[in-house]
């Protein structure tokens, strides 16, 4: 594969997960909030979500022993979520992982049902532990709030589509959202790049909320790591669980192609070790302290404003997100009207052209009657003529 131009690999050899190397004051946030760490896979079927959450799995981050349990949870008829959980551990060391997978919504546009019930389940899981948080015995609380929301945009290599707006949208006000680019051995690097770009300008253009590793100027090491990451962002993935063989011989997880290997580890390729990295070596305890200060705090914060003591969640009319739908809503509605009016129009335009069609075939018509009734006056007159010489 062509070199892509991206720095130097940023991510040191693949051993043990990097938790224990985090500073010890760090360390300690982490237990004391219990060590949960939760991420999401969003986006359209067939993009690879699955494929990505095994490969992780099957790369360093955790041993298939370690698959604690797998289930599957219903959110409602048509949409079911599955709940990986595992245990990271590393010099005594333990995080409870937990990976949701969400199956795919299709490219189709009324599909609303299948990715709203996604928004819920984020909202939901605020809802249910904010309810715990209120509870006399606080021990033990079970948290599946979303930490980290990876969202798979389709490798077109044109742009973010209409729906990918609005469901980023959405899910950027709730979790730390982070958007990924799906089978990015579809593309050449050269349109990578320039997709990339385009995305990065739409999220900008849109307001679309994205996860940003924190800048701190002081921290030279942690201001780099950022900086790399950034400039990775939106992430090129390539997701898969076989070991393939490359042409200098290495045996690597990878995606065989006659022209030669992609490979998932490979940083010319994709980005797939920056995103890892970034998840469970550098910036976990970023996302889960942004979401407990930032995401969590501002959900607490609209229903505790808006939720009279002693109410369920609050009423549909006061939730932020009754008001988007109503917003959406009012836009469809807008757009419906302007369709029509658009097509009433062409109508209209329609029916002028014929109108001028028909007088002018009136005309003709009245021409030709006047032509007729002259020839038929010339015809009479030449008869009463040959009659009088008679
Ligand atoms: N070329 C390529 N194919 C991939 C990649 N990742 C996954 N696939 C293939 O894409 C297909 C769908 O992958 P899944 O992981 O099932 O996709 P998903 O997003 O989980 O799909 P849903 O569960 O239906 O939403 C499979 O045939 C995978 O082998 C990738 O990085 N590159
Ligand atoms: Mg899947």
């Amino acid at each position: 594969m062509a070199q892509n131009g991206y720095a130097a690999p940023v991510t040191p050899g693949s051993t043990g997960i990097g938790i224990a190397n985090l500073p010890n004051q760090r360390h300690k946030i982490v237990a004391k909030r219990g060590g949960h760490f939760t991420i999401m896979v969003v986006g359209e079927s067939g993009l690879g979500k699955t494929t990505l959450i095994n490969t992780l799995f099957s790369t360093e981050l955790s041993p298939p022993k370690n698959y604690k349990n797998r289930h599957v949870k219903a959110l409602d008829k048509t949409t079911e979520v599955e709940i990986i959980k595992a245990e990271l551990e590393e010099k005594a060391f333990k995080i409870k992982l937990t990976v949701i997978d969400t199956p795919g919504f299709g490219d189709y546009v009324n599909n609303r049902d299948s990715w709203g019930p996604i928004i819920d389940f984020i909202d939901d899981q605020h809802e249910a532990y904010m309810r715990q948080e209120q509870q006399p015995q606080r021990n033990e609380k079970i948290d599946l709030r979303v930490h980290a929301c990876l969202y798979f945009v389709r490798p077109t290599g044109h742009t973010l589509k209409p729906l990918d707006i609005e469901i980023m949208k959405r899910l950027g006000t709730r979790v730390n959202l982070i958007p990924v680019i799906a089978r990015a051995d579809t593309l050449t690097q050269k349109d990578l790049i320039i997709f990339k770009q385009r995305i990065r300008d739409v999220i900008a253009a849109q307001g679309i909320r994205i996860y940003q590793p924190p800048m701190e100027p002081d921290d030279e090491q942690s201001m780099e790591h950022a900086k790399i990451l950034m400039a990775a962002m939106p992430f090129a993935i390539i997701g898969s669980t076989q070991d393939v063989q490359t042409a200098d011989g290495r045996t690597v997880k990878g995606r065989q192609y006659p022209w030669g290997v992609a490979e998932v580890e490979n940083e010319q390729h994709c980005d797939f070790r920056k995103l890892r990295y970034l998840l469970i070596r550098t910036h976990m305890l970023d996302l889960i302290s942004t979401t407990e200060d930032s995401h969590y705090e501002s959900y607490r914060q609209t229903q505790m404003e808006t939720r009279k003591f002693g109410e369920g969640k609050v009423k549909k009319t006061d939730n932020p997100k009754f008001k988007e739908e109503e917003e959406a809503l009012r836009k469809r509605f807008t757009e419906q009207v302007k369709n029509e009016e658009s097509r009433f129009r062409q109508w209209e335009q329609h029916l002028i052209a014929e109108r001028d069609r028909l007088n002018k075939d009136l005309e003709h018509a009245h021409s030709s009657i006047k032509a007729l009734e002259a020839e038929l006056d010339n015809l009479q007159m030449g008869y009463s003529r040959g009659s009088q010489r008679r």
